[in-house]
């Protein structure tokens, strides 16, 4: 609450949220969420597990004291933790050719190639970031866990990602309800290196920009059902592009894409951003209603149709020179 009053700025007569304006600004925009804190929830599956909790500081660190234009430090992985990733990454790759749309599939292979991915690897985000920024300009940074919803979309304004580093508890390898490093860098990363989703992504930042709360929420909401849990239709078939799928293998398998049926549990409704944004998830398990859209060129042209209508006192421009954000004046 009292952030708000904060972050109000008013120009003439017009209040709105404050917002960077560059890059660097995103220093900032680091918020933190307590849902899912494995210190406070009593529900995590490392919440009696002080080693666990303890690592977790260790990594978090890394994020608070991060700074922009630094190289991400690197993390040394221990091997219960690579046996954890070893135990995602072989279940999902299994699954990928069947189950994930063909932008995944290209990038992933192209991120075994070059990356350091393996199941015997967990790559370290200062060479996915490089990885990223060559093939569509998105760069990441680190993040100590869930952000506020504001910060987080403000950042893909800037094609960053925020990126968490640590890696899910040992006991729960098919689903997290938080993000980690195997959502991140299985699901979202062979994403971002594709150019229609990178816009698709910079776009939801950019709309986000000096939003209401209403505005925001409906942004993330809209972002729930295509970034992290999106379907889309290649050749005929369903496939899945969102990162919540492509990082789970205990939801992939269950949204049984490959004997859908339009009928069947869960449901799968048309992607329509005006329904997508007030749609009702679910952030603990697995989601009851999936969107699929016909393209990601199709998503992108309906949610920049959305992004238009929602009212700003200004406009904004990326300018990708200086990598900062023009307001242009739209009243
Ligand atoms: N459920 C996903 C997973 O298990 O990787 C994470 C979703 C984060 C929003
Ligand atoms: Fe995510």
């Amino acid at each position: 609450i009292k952030r708000v009053s904060e972050d109000v700025r008013s120009t003439k007569e017009d209040k709105f949220y404050w917002f960077p304006r560059k890059i660097s600004e995103l220093d900032k925009c680091h918020h933190l969420v307590t849902k899912f804190d494995p210190d406070l929830d009593l529900d995590h599956p490392g919440f009696s597990d002080q080693a666990y909790r303890q690592r977790r500081k260790m990594i978090a660190e890394i994020a608070f004291h991060y700074k922009y234009g630094e190289p991400i430090p690197r993390v040394e992985y221990r091997a219960e933790e690579i046996a954890t990733w070893r135990e995602v990454y072989t279940t999902l790759k299994s699954l990928y050719p069947t189950h994930a749309c063909k932008e995944h599939l290209e990038a992933f292979h192209l991120l075994e190639r070059f990356c350091g991915y393996s199941e015997n690897n967990i790559p370290q985000l200062e060479d996915v970031s490089c990885f990223l920024k060559e093939r569509t300009g998105f760069q990441l940074r680190p993040v100590a866990g869930l952000l506020s919803a504001r910060d987080f979309l403000s950042s893909l304004a800037f094609r960053v990602f925020q990126c968490t580093q640590y890696i899910r508890h040992a006991s729960s390898p098919m689903h997290s309800p938080e993000p980690d490093c195997c959502h991140e860098l299985l699901g979202h990363v062979p994403m971002l290196a594709d150019k229609t989703f990178a816009q698709f992504s910079q776009d939801i930042g950019l709309a986000s920009l000096g939003a209401t709360e209403e505005e925001i929420e409906k942004l993330a909401t809209l972002y729930w059902f295509t970034v992290e849990f999106g379907l889309c239709k290649q050749n005929g078939i369903i496939k899945a592009y969102g990162a919540g799928l492509l990082s789970s293998y205990g939801e992939l398998i269950v949204t049984n894409l490959l004997s859908h049926s339009l009928s069947d549990e869960p449901e799968v409704r048309n992607f329509d951003p005006d329904a997508a944004a007030v749609q009702p998830y679910q952030d603990q398990n697995y989601q009851p209603v999936y969107f699929v859209s016909e393209s990601f060129n199709d998503a992108k042209d309906k949610l920049r149709s959305y992004a238009a209508r929602i009212k700003r006192p200004f406009s904004v421009k990326y300018d990708p020179y200086t990598h900062s954000i023009e307001l242009l004046d739209s009243s």
